[in-house]
């Protein structure tokens, strides 16, 4: 989104198949060495929606969502339920698959919400309770606006896809989850992009652990538009590398 796009980018993403216009999104998860198949905006959704294949809910473009308040903050939008669930085991890592990735400045977050005793497509995105289990900011320095963030740091110009790995808490007691990877850009002055995508996970295993109330969002409700981490200006004069990821503290079991 009115990215600023060096030449380099350019190239890289000349060298892509396919209609790439700008932003990206969460295309495919692996776990281990298998690959499940994401939604694609640009396939016709009707390819999509419904396919017994599907674990992700759909994202009908490559768009942000703009205000902390929108409900598609959650799932994006439609963010509709698929059919399939991506097994994986607690202590396991999902890696989100992304084709490509052109923002360079912002935290990522990754949530889980419980789907209780039922099946996740029954449960409302919007009023299920989401909690941290990673995050990553600024890695390195000088400061907020050409210090090396992960959402830079985790992109591939050769080709290959960028690759996010996330482990799944080992203590986490199994169930159905949702899993929700948050990309924040936050590289236009004092106008956040949110860049969410949600996708449906069988987690097993042994554990019973279960993060307390403290750690438990709803989205929209988790940030506040005027969060001095969200509506930023990273370009503003003062020199520092002080920036809190929002949303809360992290649960790893
Ligand atoms: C990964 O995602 C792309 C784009 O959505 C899709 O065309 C492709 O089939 C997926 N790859 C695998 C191995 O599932
Ligand atoms: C698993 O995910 C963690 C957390 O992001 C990461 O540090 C680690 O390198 C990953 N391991 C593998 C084998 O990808
Ligand atoms: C930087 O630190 C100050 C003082 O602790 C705090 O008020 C401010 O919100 C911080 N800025 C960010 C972006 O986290
Ligand atoms: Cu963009």
């Amino acid at each position: 989104m009115a990215a600023v796009v060096v030449p380099l980018f350019l190239a890289a993403l000349a060298a892509l198949s396919g209609p790439v216009l700008a932003h990206g999104g969460l295309n495919n998860y692996t776990v281990g060495e298998t690959w499940y198949r994401g939604y694609d905006p640009n396939t016709p959704a009707a390819d999509q929606v419904g396919q017994s294949w599907m674990v992700q809910r759909p994202w009908a473009s490559i768009d942000p969502i703009f205000s902390v308040d929108d409900k598609h903050i959650a799932c994006n939008d439609p963010g509709s339920p698929p059919t399939s669930y991506i097994p994986i085991q607690a202590g396991e890592n999902i890696t989100a698959v992304y084709w490509y990735w052109l923002h360079p400045v912002g935290p990522m977050t990754a949530w889980l919400a419980s789907c209780g005793d039922g099946d996740c497509s029954a449960v409302d995105v919007n009023e299920v309770e989401w909690f941290k289990i990673w995050e990553a900011g600024l890695l390195e320095g000088p400061n907020l606006a050409e210090g090396l963030w992960y959402q830079k740091a985790f992109q591939n110009w050769d080709g290959s896809p960028d690759l996010w790995p996330v482990t799944i808490p080992a203590s986490l007691k199994p169930g159905k989850y949702i899993i929700r990877h948050e990309i924040l850009s936050i590289h236009i002055e004092n106008k956040p992009q949110f860049y969410p995508e949600c996708a449906h996970l069988e987690i097993s295993g042994a554990g019973s652990a279960f993060p307390p109330k403290e750690y438990m969002k709803k989205f929209p409700g988790a940030y506040k538009a005027d969060d001095p981490s969200i509506r930023i200006n990273v370009y503003g004069s003062e020199d520092t590398m002080n920036y809190t990821i929002p949303g809360g503290p992290v649960w790893d079991g």
